[in-house]
């Protein structure tokens, strides 16, 4: 296939923006290798249907996949109710798209069954934000803020391997004498970097945000003039976390007490410090206290308000942060608005041109979505975009089976990814080097990203798909395929929101380099640091919230004596549908693997390279075995990027928390055993499906 830029000819090349300092030009090595899936050999470029059920998929025209599709929604519509058919989006989707994603689901289908990926991310971060700061915006100010900052703890992040051009803000910091605290069950690539690593067993996180404050409270570090000007329910906090003395906190955690009290020290004296948290404090069924024990932490020393401090979430991907912001969550209209709100009802349906009665109510959560599929109750039909989750999901095997219960199951890709696969119509989609939009960054700031080649023929971008759709189900309402134009209907729905927009253009985001939101109008500056004057809550105030420990939802036990948790390395991307088909990528980490310390290895019998089967409640997994005093003896590690037998979603465990509604990815009980496999080595290639 031939790569085309705007003049239809030439190539691609992916070279960092200078001017965007969240990158400061650096990329990491899945961005500049980036243009090479442009051109994978199996890139889709027709839109693929079975013809039977059991039929293989097949090409076909876009008019035969646009009529099945419709055909099949009206057949189950009917049958069913608007609820028969459920949509599923991602964080990699544009703002534009995002949007038009909610808005089709709500008013194209009528159905209340929309959620995304973003609820497998960051949610439970954008859950305690809301709950404390009445807002959910990624960092507090300009990550730039960072490098000035004299002390950041990173609680549950792996920059070094997961956003590498992010480390140089935490670099200039140390280089100015700022210290670096990293809490990590793993002693990772950014864990060796810092001044301090807290090694906490998965799973343990409150119970160490409550010692540290503790802490601090006993060596009366605490701001009191802020907590009393600036917040709420101090008391009852203090009251939860005097249980949490040091020797206690130390049993729970495995963190020795003198490191907790270095960590407290180095936060507490600084001028400026950061609480941070990723997805290692927020992938768990209490994920949303999790984070909400560091705000309480990061609230008691008097950050967050505070000019250059403050707590802030590690966004994950490509619009993680607008991703979730524009209605394609289950509980969502646009404007970050809740869908239960009798006003954003009214205000939404007004610009959609319909009435507010008609407008669905809250759906299933992502994983409650996927689980009920094909159930009596559950939906019929299922809309991928911008979604891997045959790997990606928890409890991946019984997701697979409900996805194979469907009547319908329609997958938006531009390559045939394992859920594609199963697809009973496959839909070729444009990709981010052949589309126009915006994104929004872990500061806030709205960005725009540029069409830098036409896409291959026979290709449509999300929006036209949007759009055909939307027409053949006599959809009321604009439904235009060109960026800019959704993005001023994106503006006028999100009015008034927390995320507002308003004032934002197209043009404003290219003179300004970028413009943080909230932007009520467009003589405003936007806002790069929200809180500086009050926290948008009702008084004002940022609000404490007493959590307690209670430890996993699956803790371990003789049958299941290990923990297991899961993450990412440098070379693949998520459920690795896009990198595992980049040739330098595959060949940096070909396949799956389990990381385990020596010890616990001798014990059973395990040897470097060698294959291991793992197994827990929900279903069994294969990959090869990598030594590393890196890691706990109590904790094993699986990369979850890899598909078939290799997928650490065959083991995890869908435990939901009771607010963000987010998987406990981060932890579950698992036991190890060896392979014989005829006794030839295994090459961790044959054991994944490395390239499928
Ligand atoms: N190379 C690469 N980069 C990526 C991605 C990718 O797939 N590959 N994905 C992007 C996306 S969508 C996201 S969300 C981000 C994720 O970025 P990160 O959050 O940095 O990545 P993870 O590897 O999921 O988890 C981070 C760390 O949490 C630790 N951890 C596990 N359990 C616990 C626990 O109980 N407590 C604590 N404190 N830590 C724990 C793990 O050991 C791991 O090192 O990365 C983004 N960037
Ligand atoms: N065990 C375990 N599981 C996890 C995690 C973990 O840490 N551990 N992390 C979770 C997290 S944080 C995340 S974000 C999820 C991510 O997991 P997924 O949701 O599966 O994300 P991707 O692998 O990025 O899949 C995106 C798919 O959509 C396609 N795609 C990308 N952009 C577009 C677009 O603009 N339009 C269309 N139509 N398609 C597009 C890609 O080709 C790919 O096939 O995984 C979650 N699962
Ligand atoms: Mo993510």
């Amino acid at each position: 296939m031939a790569l085309h830029d705007e003049n239809g000819t030439g190539t691609v090349r992916v070279t960092p923006r200078e001017d965007v300092p969240a990158n400061g030009g650096g990329l990491c090595q899945k961005g500049w290798t980036a243009a090479e899936l442009l051109t994978v050999p199996d890139r889709l470029t027709a839109p693929l249907m079975r013809r039977r059920r059991d039929a293989p998929l097949e090409p076909c025209t876009w008019d035969e996949a646009l009529d099945r599709i419709t055909a099949g929604i009206g057949r189950l519509r009917a049958l069913h109710g608007p609820d028969a058919v459920a949509v599923f989006g991602g964080g990699g989707l544009t703002n534009e798209k995002a949007y038009q994603l909610g808005k089709f689901a709500r008013v194209a289908l009528g159905t209340s069954q929309i959620d995304y990926n973003g609820r497998f991310c960051m949610s439970s971060a954008a859950a305690a934000s809301g709950r404390a700061f009445g807002m959910d915006r990624g960092l507090p100010g300009p990550v730039t803020d960072l490098a000035a900052s004299g002390a950041v703890l990173l609680a549950g992040g792996n920059p070094a391997e997961t956003m590498p051009p992010f480390m140089r803000h935490l670099n200039e910091m140390r280089d100015d004498g700022g210290a670096l605290i990293v809490v990590d069950p793993r002693r990772t690539a950014t864990a060796r970097q810092a001044d301090l690593h807290l090694r906490p067993t998965p799973g343990t996180d409150i119970a160490l945000a409550n010692g540290l404050l503790h802490l601090a409270l006993a060596e009366g570090l605490a701001d009191e003039e802020y907590i009393a000007a600036r917040t709420t329910g101090f008391d009852a906090v203090r009251t939860v976390v005097n249980a949490y003395w040091p020797e206690r906190a130390e049993r729970i955690t495995g963190v020795p007490v003198p490191l907790m009290r270095e960590a407290v020290r180095l936060l507490a004296r600084a001028r400026r410090a950061h609480v941070l948290t990723a997805r290692g404090s927020e992938q768990h069924a209490r994920g949303t206290d999790m984070v909400t024990g560091f705000i309480n932490l990061a609230l008691a020393l008097g950050l967050p308000g505070r000019e250059g401090s403050g707590y802030g979430c590690l966004t994950g991907q490509g619009n993680g942060q607008g991703g979730r912001e524009h209605g394609q969550k289950a509980d969502q209209l646009p404007g970050y608005r809740r869908i239960d709100d009798p006003a954003a009802r009214a205000h939404v349906a007004g610009v959609w041109g319909v009435d507010p009665d008609d407008l669905p109510g809250p759906g299933r959560s992502a994983y409650e979505l996927l689980s009920a599929l094909g159930t009596a109750g559950g939906p019929k039909a299922l809309l991928v975009f911008g979604s891997n989750p045959v790997v990606s999901a928890p409890a991946a095997a019984d997701v697979e089976e409900r996805l194979g219960a469907l009547d319908l199951l329609v997958v938006a890709d531009f390559v045939p990814s394992e859920t594609a696969r199963r697809a009973d119509v496959v839909l070729p989609a444009a990709q981010w080097a052949e589309e126009s939009g915006t994104m929004t960054n872990l500061e806030g700031r709205v960005l725009r990203r540029r069409r830098a080649v036409r896409p291959p023929d026979g290709v449509r971008t999300d929006l036209e798909i949007l759009g055909a759709l939307a027409e053949r189900l006599k959809a009321p309402g604009e439904w235009s395929t060109d960026p800019e134009e959704v993005f001023g209907e994106l503006r006028r729905a999100g009015a008034g929101g927390i995320a507002d927009y308003s004032g934002i253009t197209y043009d404003r985001i290219e003179a300004e380099g970028g413009v943080f939101w909230p932007c009520p109008s467009p003589d405003h500056p936007g806002t790069p640091r929200p809180y500086l004057d009050r926290f948008p809550t009702p008084d004002g105030r940022a609000r404490f919230v007493p959590v307690e420990h209670t430890g996993a939802a699956e803790d371990v036990d003789a049958d299941y004596p290990v923990y297991l948790t899961t993450g990412r390395v440098l070379a693949q991307y998520q459920s690795g549908a896009q990198t595992r088909r980049v040739r330098p990528l595959a060949e940096a980490a070909p396949g799956p693997f389990v990381e385990l310390h020596p010890d616990l290895a001798a014990r059973l019998g395990i040897e470097d390279g060698a294959a291991v089967r793992l197994e827990s409640r929900r279903g069994a997994a294969t990959v090869a075995a990598r030594l590393t005093d890196a890691i706990r003896d109590d904790t094993v590690f699986i990369p979850f990027h890899w598909a078939g037998e290799g997928r650490a979603n065959l083991l995890t465990n869908p435990a939901l928390d009771p607010v963000s509604r987010m998987p406990e990815f981060k932890v579950c009980a698992v036991r190890l055993t060896p392979v014989h496999r005829g006794g030839t080595p295994p090459h961790p290639r044959s054991a994944s499906g490395a390239r499928q």
